[in-house]
């Protein structure tokens, strides 16, 4: 695998410092935790293993690389002054802008200093005597901290397949997630791209601009929509600007956390020529709001059919051989795996220097010194680009040795699927919190909406910790098992529960099938955490001298205390509302 060069500053580690929390993590979830707990003066620590902040999109440096939610509403909301005065140049910015943002967040809130990078966190142990977790790092640091906060992101942990051969091959193999910061140049190579998700989707137009010629390895067809990127103009960033905290209150009450036009009437309803119509108007407007051109279309197979059949006509329109149109239209649920978001992507099969290799039935068998062997066939290849995607969801979390009470590892309570409240604590880990957590809707709604609501609610559970001398704070073993058991119940409401995707951990062998994400909506999930709180942290024993479970002085989540309108959100809520939230 090509290293990313990564200049390591040295550093002498640090021993025996003791902060209120350690921060795993310096993306969007890391660096807005820093900047609450900071505002409420806890002292904390921040370790990131990449050079800088941003997270995912510190890492994902690969051709293309965009966002796929609107910027006006891919980025924080909880300074009115910094939606004010960043800008957006575009519908869906490029990687170098969102991290060119990341970077000024961190700037502006002054939150560098308290940031160690270049550290990969390697241990975190509770010691139930002290009622403290004690942090260790691969730069040789040992800190103590009375919470510990997971801020490591649902996407972070790369899946390479064990492919035969892979240290024969001659040049150089990357994998999107974790991209040489100085840049790749193709021109002129003979790249072979693997899978067909969104990083693939997104780098593969691009990188058949410079290669000279372009070899795509597909297992699973997938459907894509028309990004139809645009340059914002000033004009309407400031009509979006002139009320920007409206449109981030809708945001809030949307199931996927943000706002887009969308249409409750179910397709099966309407006829043939109106669902043309819709779908078509629909497609033009393009993005992830597609899915959004009817209410039942994730939960009623025929509804969702004819989504499907439009998305494939689509691809059949857009491809002109025929047999490689064919290979590109997915036979599954449309929108089950992760919808993809697209620039001429389906075009791009129309040049002539760009082959389709199905290896849906013959896998790749290995890797050899010129390139990649299927079904007998070699492919000569100069680089290979492992579009490979991520261990989803935990990933993360098996890269270190996380240790609870009696010496219970996270790991292994998560053996078989995991297993949090809320998606915010594990019962036996006290005072860890895991933002946007398995069993939060994190991956199923805007992602930074979602941290947002976390951290707020976390730090407004410690600061009441603080207010009442509390020492520890668990879930309540049986509330959690209520929990996990309706995030599975809900999930089954939905069609995206139905196939092998990353968000049942089917995208890699082994690991065990489980609907991770909450789906049954955002504020919905969201009304259940200020419910928790209110009713003073209900399903949590908080502990300590003057431990009280009481409603606390609320500092930051009163934003997220949002009348739900259940009419007007979503099919993700009536699917929760199908089964009763716990
Ligand atoms: O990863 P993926 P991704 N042999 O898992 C294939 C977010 N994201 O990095 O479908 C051959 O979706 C695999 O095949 P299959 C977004 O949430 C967002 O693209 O498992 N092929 C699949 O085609 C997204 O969903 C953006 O059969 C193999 C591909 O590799 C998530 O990240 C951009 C294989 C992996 O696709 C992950 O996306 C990028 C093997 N052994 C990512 N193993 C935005 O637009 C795997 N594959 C914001």
């Amino acid at each position: 695998m090509a290293p990313i060069t990564q200049d390591r500053p040295e550093r002498p580690p640090e021993v025996g410092a003791v902060f209120d929390a350690v921060v795993v993590g310096a993306g969007f979830a890391g660096m807005y935790m820093l900047h609450r707990l900071r505002g409420l003066g806890f002292s904390a620590r921040v370790y990131e293993a990449g050079g800088g902040v941003g997270g995912t999109w510190y890492w994902n440096r690969y051709p293309g690389a965009r966002c796929d939610v609107e910027s006006m509403q891919y980025s924080f909301s909880f300074s009115e002054e910094l939606d004010q005065q960043w800008d957006w140049s575009e519908k869906y910015a490029p990687q170098p802008e969102i991290l060119a943002y990341a970077n000024h967040v961190a700037d502006r809130f002054d939150l560098r200093r308290h940031i160690r990078f270049d550290t990969r966190v390697t241990a975190a142990t509770f010691d139930d005597t002290a009622k403290s977790w004690r942090i260790e790092t691969d730069r040789g640091d040992h800190v103590t901290a009375k919470f510990c906060i997971m801020a490591v992101g649902c996407l972070s942990a790369a899946n390479r397949p064990p492919f035969r051969g892979r240290e024969e091959f001659r040049g150089p193999i990357y994998h999107t997630g974790e991209w040489p910061h100085e840049g790749v140049d193709f021109t002129g190579l003979r790249v072979g791209v693997i899978g067909t998700g969104s990083s693939a989707i997104q780098s593969i137009p691009i990188i058949a601009q410079q290669a000279s010629a372009l070899t795509v390895f597909q297992r699973t067809a997938t459907y894509s929509v028309p990004a139809w990127n645009e340059k914002l103009t000033p004009e309407y960033r400031k009509t979006i600007k002139a009320d920007y905290p409206a449109l981030r209150a809708k945001a809030r009450a949307r199931p996927t956390g943000f706002y887009f036009p969308f249409n409750m009437k179910p397709a099966l309803e309407a006829t043939p020529t109106e669902r043309e119509r819709q779908y078509q108007e629909a497609w033009e407007r393009g993005g992830l709001p597609f899915l959004g051109a009817y209410g039942d279309l994730l939960f009623e197979k025929a509804a969702n059919d004819t989504i499907a059949e439009f998305a494939r006509r689509k691809i059949r329109e857009l491809v002109k051989d025929p047999t490689t149109a064919e290979l590109l239209c997915p036979d599954n649920v449309f929108g089950c795996k992760r919808l993809c978001v697209d620039t001429g992507y389906f075009e791009t099969y129309n040049l002539p220097h760009v082959k389709l290799v199905d290896v849906s039935k013959t896998p790749i068998e290995r890797f050899t010194a010129q390139g990649i062997e299927v079904d007998g066939v070699e492919y000569p290849l100069d680089a290979i680009v492992c579009a490979t995607g991520f261990a989803a969801m935990t990933g993360s979390y098996d890269r270190m040795r996380i240790t609870g009470r009696d010496g219970a590892t996270l790991a292994e309570k998560w053996r078989a699927g995991p297993r949090a409240y809320l998606g915010v604590a594990s019962t036996g880990f006290p005072n860890l919190f895991t933002i946007t957590g398995p069993g939060s809707p994190s991956v199923l709604a805007s992602m930074i909406q979602a941290i947002e609501q976390h951290v707020d609610w976390m730090v407004d559970c410690m600061a009441h910790m603080r207010d009442t001398g509390a020492a520890t704070v668990e879930p309540i073993q049986h509330y959690e098992d209520e929990w996990v058991e309706h995030v599975n119940e809900v999930s089954k409401v939905s069609l995206r529960s139905t196939c092998s995707s990353w968000y049942v951990g089917a995208n890699i062998p082994g690991r065990p099938r489980v609907f991770v994400p909450y789906i049954g909506g955002f504020p919905v999930y969201v009304q259940k955490c200020n419910e928790v709180m209110t009713n003073g942290f209900e399903g949590f024993i908080v502990e300590g001298a003057d431990a009280r479970n009481e409603a606390p002085r609320v500092r930051l989540t009163e934003r997220w205390r949002v009348p739900l309108d259940i009419d007007v959100i979503s099919p993700a809520a009536i699917a929760a509302r199908r089964v009763p939230v716990v």
